[in-house]
This record gives structure tokens, sequence and C-alpha cells, in this order.
């Protein structure tokens, strides 16, 4: 058993190995998971939280190492949460990408750390905002979240975040995909990276066409821009910091911030709510009240729906 309270005083101190370890409880899913986030619930709401999507190998890392720099240099605690929806639970995820972020490794006021999330009841929806919270005890006052992988759980991130950002890069054929995967839905804020190569133009040029072919914005809406960088040389990056700023501030202004939060937190309660219910319906099996019910279902004396009422019924009465 872990000492709850000592790990979450650690943690609020910025020691980076108790944030590890209770990032290992959520990932592990642990039963004392519930202490956890009683404990950490009052010491959070501090953070600003940026979602970074895109194809494999579009520069989010690069992008993501770039932005730690530059809040860095403004003074800010940074915490980099990579997700991988993609892989089971290995502890030692996306090496990769802790190798390539290893300029910022031995800066106390960063902390990295991937997390896999497959295999999970709830998934990404389920783990990744715990972690968040973990990040945001530990006075991380910006966190920044990339996910790994394949682009169906792009929607499912952005909703975790206040602000998402999506990147694309020219000659990857994402003008189209990003059509067809809905991201041009979730942007906050467009990069289009790998600017030193050719078509960047034209890759911001048909993402500007294709942002403005829905657009029924009326004038305080946000208007996601679109920025180029060259990651792998941090060109840009003071405009995408900016922009990040400016949307924030614009969240604020309009109540929108709070909202999102709302929503966020109405979806981490959903899941865990479902997965609650369903370990207690895992739990009936073999359990007299659902053996009656089949016997009155099988006898056609009651309908399965009003057999899957009266069992849902004596779940939540219990
Ligand atoms: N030419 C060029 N290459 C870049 C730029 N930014 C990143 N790269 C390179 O693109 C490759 C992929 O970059 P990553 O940052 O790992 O991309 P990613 O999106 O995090 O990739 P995954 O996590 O695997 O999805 C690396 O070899 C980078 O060095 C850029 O602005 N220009
Ligand atoms: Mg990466």
């Amino acid at each position: 058993m872990v000492d709850v309270a000592s790990l979450v005083q650690q943690a609020r101190e910025g020691r980076p190995r108790a944030v590890a370890r209770l990032i290992s409880l959520v990932e592990g899913a642990s039963p004392q998971l519930r202490e956890v986030m009683a404990a950490l619930a009052p010491l959070t709401g501090g953070a600003y939280v940026v979602g970074l999507t895109g194809s494999p190998g579009v520069g989010k890392s690069t992008t993501t190492t770039a932005l730690v720099t530059a809040y860095r240099k403004a003074g800010r605690r940074v915490g980099v949460l990579a997700v991988d929806p993609s892989s089971p639970f290995s502890g030692g995820a996306l090496l990769g990408d802790r190798v390539r972020m290893s300029e910022h490794a031995s800066d106390p006021g960063v902390y990295i750390r991937s997390m896999a999330t497959r295999g999970h009841l709830g998934g990404l929806a389920w783990a990744a905002p715990q972690a968040i919270r973990v990040l945001d005890a530990a006075g991380c006052e910006v966190i920044l979240v990339e996910t790994v992988g394949v682009g169906q759980s792009e929607v499912e991130i952005a909703a975790q975040a206040d602000t998402s950002v999506v990147l694309l890069a020219p000659g990857m054929g994402d003008g189209i995909q990003a059509a067809k995967a809905g991201i041009l839905e979730i942007g906050d804020v467009y990069v289009v990276n790998k600017a030193d190569r050719d078509g960047a133009d034209a890759t911001a040029r048909e993402l500007n066409h294709m942002l403005g072919l829905g657009e029924s914005r009326g004038p305080g809406d946000w208007r996601p821009p679109i920025i180029k960088t060259v990651a792998a040389r941090a060109e840009g990056v003071d405009e995408v910091v900016e922009a990040l700023e400016k949307h924030r501030a614009w969240m604020d202004e309009g109540g929108v911030l709070d909202e999102r939060r709302r929503r966020r937190a109405a979806n981490e309660i959903e899941h865990i709510a479902l997965t609650a219910l369903r370990a207690r319906i895992g739990d009936l099996h073999g359990d007299q009240r659902l053996t009656a019910l089949a016997g009155r279902v099988t006898e056609g004396a009651l309908d399965p729906y009003a057999a899957a009422d009266e069992l849902i019924a004596g779940l939540t009465a219990r």
C-alpha cells in the first residue's frame, strides 16, 4: 500500500519521483486512485492544458520540445504527457520521445511522462484526465498533451484539452486526410510544420480554404490561426505560443474555458460511473436476481427490455 498523503505532499512540492508514482497508479488503475484523486482535488484547476494532435511523424514531439523551451524561458513550469492510445501499458513506452526531449530531462521545472492507455476500461478518456490532474496538482502551469499514433482518438484527445493544436505537414496528403478525420472541427490553432519543405504554402492555403468552407463565425467567435513552423529549428514557435495565449484569453473572456472544463469533468464522471456500473454488472453473472429475470424472460412472462430495466434499477438502488 502506498502512503497517499505523503506521496501527494511530495508531488505538490514538485518531486518528480512522487509525480511518477502517482501517474503509475493511474496507469495501473490502482484501487487507491479514489484516495489519490480526493487528495488532489483541492490542488487542481491551475494548469492550462494544450493538446497536440496530427498524423504520425508530422512533428508533434519536436514542436512540444520547442514549446517547452519557450515556456521555460518565460519561467513557467511545464508538464508533458505523451499519450499512446494504441499501446498497452509498458512503463517504458515511447522511449524515443523521452530521448528526443532529453534536453529538458535535467530541468526541475519540466516534468515529462509517457503513458499507454490501451486495455483500460474507458481507455484514454479515463486515464488522461487523471494524469493531467496529477501534473496540475504538482504545480505544472502549462501541460502539453501529445497523442501518439493514429487518428481515431484525436477527437477524444481534443476533448481533454483547453486548447487543441492540430499539426499538418506538406507532402503527407494531410489536406484531404484532415477533412476525413474531422480534425477541421477540433483545431483551435493549426500548425503547418516542416515549412522548410516544398508545399508548405500550398498546404496552408488548402487548409485555409477548407476551414473557410464551413465557416459560420460571428464577430466575437474564435478564428483558428494557421501558423507555419520549422519545429526542428524552433522557427515559428513563438508565434504558436502567442496564438495559444490569445486563445486562452479569448476563452477566459467568453466563459468558454469554464464551459470546456465542465464538459471535460462531465465526461470524466460519466466514464467512472459507467466503469463502476459495468463492474457491478460483471459481478452479477450467476447472481440470483439475474437468474430469476432470465427465467421470466425464457417463460415469456417478461420482455428483455423490462428485465434490463429491473436489473439496472436493482443495481443503482444498492
Ligand atoms: N524537415 C523538417 N523535419 C522536421 C521538422 N520538425 C520535425 N522534423 C522531423 O520529423 C521527424 C518526426 O518528428 P517528430 O517530432 O518525432 O514527429 P511526431 O509527430 O512526434 O511523430 P510520432 O510521435 O511518431 O507520431 C523527425 O525526424 C524530426 O526531426 C521540421 O520542421 N522540418
Ligand atoms: Mg511523437
